[in-house]
């Protein structure tokens, strides 16, 4: 199949764009290369060395035999859009060229417009451009558990059947979103319904988890394949920060009370679940929507497991409680149905110690190249002021604390270079 992939260099991007040129799809990726800019912007960076794009391409090439187009394109450009789908007429094009941060979104003003602008922008005239120039298309689009929050009742997959009034409909899921970022997706799926609707086109919302892992079949194949590893407290997910934080002597940082539950996946499923959705497409008019993740965990349960692995390991790390820089609930009812995918056939690898292990060994393989003054939050949420943090992350000198509440307030005044980067996005 001739499958488009928006966003191919990021870190479910890539690997998914190996998986599916592994499997014999002739595969186009298309990136801005906004990744790599968020990374000079926050002063982090993967802790893995990650090649640019057109060599990884090369390598990929090199090794298997199988070529992958990759061009720079970007989706908030309509016209740059339009003529790469009219030239390439994909009959899937897979959707990850999104701002996939929550806490960017929360920065300040200028983030949470550049997050929203992106995002709804960017899959607005993506959907323009499949409407016009290859409608048969089918859209598989990454969206985010995030979408629904956590309401006191079980969470489905996209619809819920409501009775009101002796009446009775499947309706669109109530959405409770916890950040401007999960907001944009909210956006995004209502456009693509709607879409959906009105012009007959067929797509997927694929509402993924918190994944974790860094490692492919494909991207552990190669160091010039290998893929991105965050751990900063802006783009790092929480079970693989945890294990960077480990590789640097700790603490773990568990935000408030710990008892926030998610949906978690292995990069590995990440990958099969969207060969799945593209093998099976909906009907013209559907947008189906499946959860994409495999279990459910609370933080203090991934920090304990981590911990417990480390200890194997001979690392003794402490799990420290800090103060949640986010407005969430720290304790409450998570039930959420999973099982569109598994009924498509994906054999799920389930969380396991081996792949912490591996985890943490990686951190401790490339620990030299971390940036330990970007692994505490910044910015509190509630009012966007400077986090107070009383953790100190080992090595961390108050000096280096003192600098980084001074770029926070830099930050927030708008002065540093950063701001007017995310200001000119909109421009
Ligand atoms: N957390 C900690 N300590 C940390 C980091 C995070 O306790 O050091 C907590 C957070 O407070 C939160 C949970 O861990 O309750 C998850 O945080 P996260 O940063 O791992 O994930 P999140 O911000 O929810 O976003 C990530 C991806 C996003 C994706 C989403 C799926 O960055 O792209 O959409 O996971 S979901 O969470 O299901 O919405």
């Amino acid at each position: 199949m001739r499958i488009l992939i928006a966003g191919g260099d990021g870190f479910c991007g890539w690997p998914t764009s190996l998986h599916l040129s592994a499997a014999g799809h002739e595969v186009v990726l298309i990136d801005n290369l906004m990744r790599r800019r968020w990374d000079e912007e926050l002063h982090s960076g993967s802790l893995t060395p990650i090649a640019e794009l057109q060599q990884r391409v090369a390598v990929w090439q090199q090794y298997s035999g199988r070529s992958i187009t990759a061009e720079i394109v970007d989706l908030t450009d309509e016209g740059q859009l339009f003529e790469v789908i009219a030239r390439v007429r994909p009959e899937a094009t897979v959707h990850f060229a999104e701002q996939s941060s929550a806490p960017y979104s929360m920065i300040d003003a200028s983030h949470a417009v550049a997050t929203q602008v992106n995002n709804v922008v960017g899959t607005l005239n993506l959907l323009f451009a499949i409407r016009d120039f290859a409608p048969d298309c089918h859209l598989v689009k990454l969206g985010t558990m995030g979408e629904y929050g956590t309401p006191d009742i079980d969470i489905e997959e996209g619809y819920i059947e409501i009775e009101h009034n002796g009446r009775c409909d499947v309706l669109p899921y109530p959405k409770q979103p916890g950040s401007f970022y999960h907001l944009s997706k909210v956006h995004d799926s209502d456009n693509i319904l709607f879409a959906c609707r009105t012009w007959g086109l067929r797509a997927t919302d694929l509402n993924q988890g918190i994944v974790y892992n860094v490692q492919t079949e494909h991207t552990a194949a190669h160091p010039g394949l290998v893929n991105r590893y965050d751990y900063d407290a802006v783009f790092g997910t929480v079970l693989n920060r945890f294990c960077v934080q480990t590789a640097l002597g700790g603490p773990l940082t568990v935000y408030g009370e710990g008892g926030q539950t998610r949906g978690f996946i292995d990069l590995r499923d990440t990958v099969r679940c969207i060969e799945l959705a593209i093998e099976t497409p909906p009907p013209a008019g559907q947008m189906r929507v499946m959860n994409q993740f495999t279990q459910q965990f609370s933080v203090a349960e991934l920090a304990a497991l981590v911990a417990k692995v480390a200890a194997r390991k001979g690392i003794e790390v402490e799990i420290r409680k800090v103060g949640n820089p986010r407005v969430e609930r720290e304790r409450h009812y998570y039930k959420a149905a999973h099982s569109a995918l598994v009924n498509l056939g994906l054999k799920p690898h389930l969380m396991s110690e081996e792949t912490i292990e591996r985890l943490i060994s990686i951190a401790i393989e490339h620990r030299g190249r971390a940036r330990k003054e970007t692994i505490l939050p910044s910015i509190r949420w509630r009012d966007g002021g400077a986090m107070h943090s009383p953790v100190r992350v080992d090595g961390e000198a108050s000096g280096e604390a003192a600098d980084r509440l001074e770029a926070t307030m830099r930050w927030r005044r708008g002065d540093s270079a950063a701001a007017g980067f995310a200001r000119g996005r909109m421009g």
